[in-house]
C-alpha cells in the first residue's frame, strides 16, 4: 500500500493569474488548434483539429448530427460504441457523406405546415434548419427558415397543431451556385440578413449559408474537414469485438478511433493497439484510456497510443468513485498525466496528445485544463444540452431539459464497457437532466470567445504558449465558497433585496 503526498484536487479549486498582454496578444491571433495524434516534436500532427472540443463517446451525446455540427465549428465528435457495429458504422457514414461548406436545403416545407410536421421532417433528415418556400418545393420563393431552437421551442410551448413560426423573412440578397464562402460571407453580412439563398442558374433554391456560420468562421476560420473535404468523425471502439467493430468503422471512414472504457490501464487495451499495428501500420489512428496517473499514460504510449485520455471519476454523470473507489480528482490526474507526456516527448521525441475527460462544469473549466496541458477536451453533459444532441427534450416544471445519461447506467445498459461483458451487477453512472440550452453553434462560439479571452489575459496566443506560460494558483475553501454565494446571489436578485 502507498499513500501519495498530495490531495487530489478538481478545475474549481483552481485560478489562473494574468500574464503581460502585449500588442500582439489579440483575438484575432488567437490559434485553438490542437493536434489530435502522436507527432514527432517539431512536425505537426497527422490529424489536427481547429478547436480543442470534442464530444463524449456517449449515446446521449454523439450522433450524425451532433458530428456535423461539431466539425462545423472546428471540433470532433466520437460516434458512440454502445450499439451494434452495423449501426455504429452507419452512423459515421452518415457523417462522411455530408459534403463540407454551404448547408444543404433538401428539407423544404410549407408556410402552412404544423409544427408536429415540422418537427418530423427535421428529426427525419437531422438537419438544424428547414427552408420555408412558398409551395414547399425546393424550387419555390424562399421565404424564411425555421430553426430547430426555435421549433423545439415552439412545439413545447404551443403544442404540435399551431401554425409554423418562422424567422423573420431574409430573402433580399442571393447568390449564385459555386460562390466561395468568403464571398457569401461578405453577402450575408452585407445584407444583414440571417441566411444566404444559393440558387441555380434558373433561381432555384441549392442551399444555404446562415450568418452564424460566418460569424464562427470569421472567429476560427476553420472547419474540422477531411483532405476531400468531408466532415470529420471519430468512434469509440471497445476490448471485445474489435476486431470486427474496427475494420467496419475504418470501412465506413472513421478518422480517429478511441478505446472507450473508465479503466484504461490494462493489457487488454495493449492488445487492441498491438491489432490495430499489425493490421494497418499508421494508417488507422486510436486514442486509449482513461488514465489517471503517469504511470497509465507510460503504459499506453509505449504500447502504440496516438493520444491518451485522462480521467476517472469526473464525469457529470458518474458514480464511479462511489461504487469502486476508483478515481482521481481531474486537474490532480492532469497534472501528473502532463508531466509524464512531457518526460515522454523528452526521452523519445514523440508528442503524444492529451485529452482531458470529464468534469467540465463551467467554461471557465475548460481554460483551467487547457492551462494544466490539456490538448483538447472531450465533453459530455456540455453537448448534452444542445438540440444536435439526440437525446430527448423534456419540460419539467415549465422548465425544458435534455435527457442525459451515463454509459455505466441502467439505461446505456453498457455491459461491454462496464461489466466486461457479462450483465450489468450495479450502476457506475446516473440517468439525469440538464437544462436545455439551444444551438450548438451558438453556445461554442460564445464559449471558444470566453477561452481566447482568457488566454489574452495571460498572454498566450496559441496552446503550447498556453500550456508552459500558464500560472495557477489554488483557491482556499472560504474563497470558494464565497465565490459560489455570490454566484447564488447574482442568480437570484430577490435574494439580496
Ligand atoms: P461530463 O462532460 O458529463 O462531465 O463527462 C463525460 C464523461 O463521463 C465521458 O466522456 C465519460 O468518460 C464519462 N462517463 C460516461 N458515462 C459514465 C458513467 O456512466 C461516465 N459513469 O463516467
Amino acid at each position: 500500500m502507498r499513500i501519495l503526498p498530495e490531495i487530489s484536487r478538481t478545475f474549481g479549486e483552481y485560478l489562473l493569474l494574468p500574464n503581460l498582454t502585449d500588442e500582439a496578444c489579440t483575438p484575432d491571433r488567437v490559434d485553438l488548434s490542437a493536434p489530435v495524434v502522436r507527432h514527432r516534436v517539431g512536425e505537426p500532427s497527422a490529424l489536427r483539429i481547429a478547436v480543442p472540443m470534442v464530444s463524449a463517446i456517449m449515446g446521449a451525446v454523439s450522433s450524425p448530427r451532433l458530428a456535423i455540427a461539431l466539425a462545423q465549428c472546428g471540433g470532433l465528435a466520437f460516434i458512440h460504441q454502445n450499439q451494434p457495429i452495423t449501426a455504429q458504422a452507419e452512423m459515421v457514414a452518415a457523417v462522411k457523406r455530408h459534403k463540407a461548406g454551404f448547408r444543404h436545403s433538401d428539407i423544404n416545407i410549407k408556410p402552412s405546415a404544423t409544427l408536429g410536421e415540422v418537427g418530423d421532417l427535421l428529426a427525419a433528415a437531422e438537419r438544424d434548419v428547414a427552408v420555408v418556400t412558398d409551395d414547399g418545393s425546393p424550387g419555390g420563393m424562399f421565404l424564411g427558415l425555421i430553426s430547430t431552437s426555435d421549433f423545439n421551442v415552439h412545439r413545447h410551448d404551443l403544442g404540435d397543431s399551431v401554425e409554423t413560426r418562422m424567422r423573420p423573412a431574409a430573402g433580399l440578397a442571393t447568390a449564385p451556385t459555386g460562390i466561395s464562402l468568403s464571398d457569401a460571407n461578405t453577402l450575408i453580412w452585407d445584407a444583414r440578413q440571417d441566411v444566404l439563398p444559393i440558387v441555380d442558374e434558373d433561381g432555384r433554391l441549392t442551399s444555404i449559408v446562415l450568418r452564424r456560420d460566418y460569424e464562427l468562421h470569421k472567429q476560427f476560420r476553420k472547419e474540422s474537414i477531411d483532405q476531400d473535404k468531408r466532415f470529420m468523425v471519430g468512434a469509440g471502439v471497445n476490448t471485445h469485438d474489435y476486431r470486427e467493430r474496427i475494420p467496419a468503422l475504418v470501412a465506413a471512414g472513421a478518422d480517429v478511433l478511441c478505446l472507450d472504457s473508465s479503466d484504461g490501464y490494462s493489457t487488454w487495451q495493449s492488445t487492441v493497439l498491438q491489432f490495430v499495428r499489425e493490421q494497418y501500420g499508421d494508417t488507422v489512428r486510436i486514442g486509449a484510456g482513461n488514465v489517471v496517473d503517469g504511470r497509465g499514460f507510460r503504459y499506453l504510449a509505449e504500447a502504440g497510443a496516438d493520444f491518451v485520455k485522462v480521467g476517472i471519476g469526473g464525469g457529470s454523470i458518474c458514480i464511479t468513485r462511489d461504487q469502486k473507489g476508483i478515481g482521481r480528482g481531474q486537474a490532480s490526474a492532469l497534472a501528473d498525466v502532463v508531466r509524464e507526456r512531457d518526460a515522454y516527448a523528452r526521452e523519445t521525441g514523440q508528442y503524444v496528445p492529451l485529452c482531458s475527460d470529464g468534469g467540465v462544469l463551467h467554461d471557465s473549466h475548460m481554460a483551467i485544463a487547457l492551462a494544466f496541458g490539456a490538448d483538447f477536451l472531450m465533453l459530455g453533459r456540455y453537448f448534452a444540452r444542445y438540440d444536435e444532441s439526440p437525446s430527448p427534450l423534456v419540460k419539467v416544471d415549465g422548465q425544458l431539459f435534455k435527457e442525459y445519461w451515463g454509459e455505466g447506467s441502467q439505461r446505456a445498459r453498457n455491459a461491454a464497457r462496464y461489466g466486461q461483458g457479462k450483465a450489468l451487477v450495479f450502476e457506475e453512472g446516473v440517468d439525469g437532466y440538464v437544462p436545455y440550452a439551444g444551438s450548438l453553434y451558438d453556445n461554442v462560439s460564445v464559449t471558444l470567445t470566453k477561452i481566447t479571452s482568457t488566454m489574452i489575459s495571460c498572454g498566450s496566443t496559441t496552446l503550447p504558449q498556453f500550456h508552459q506560460t500558464a500560472t495557477l494558483v489554488e483557491v482556499s475553501h472560504q474563497s470558494y465558497l464565497q465565490n459560489r454565494e455570490d454566484v447564488r446571489l447574482r442568480d437570484r436578485p430577490s435574494a439580496i433585496s
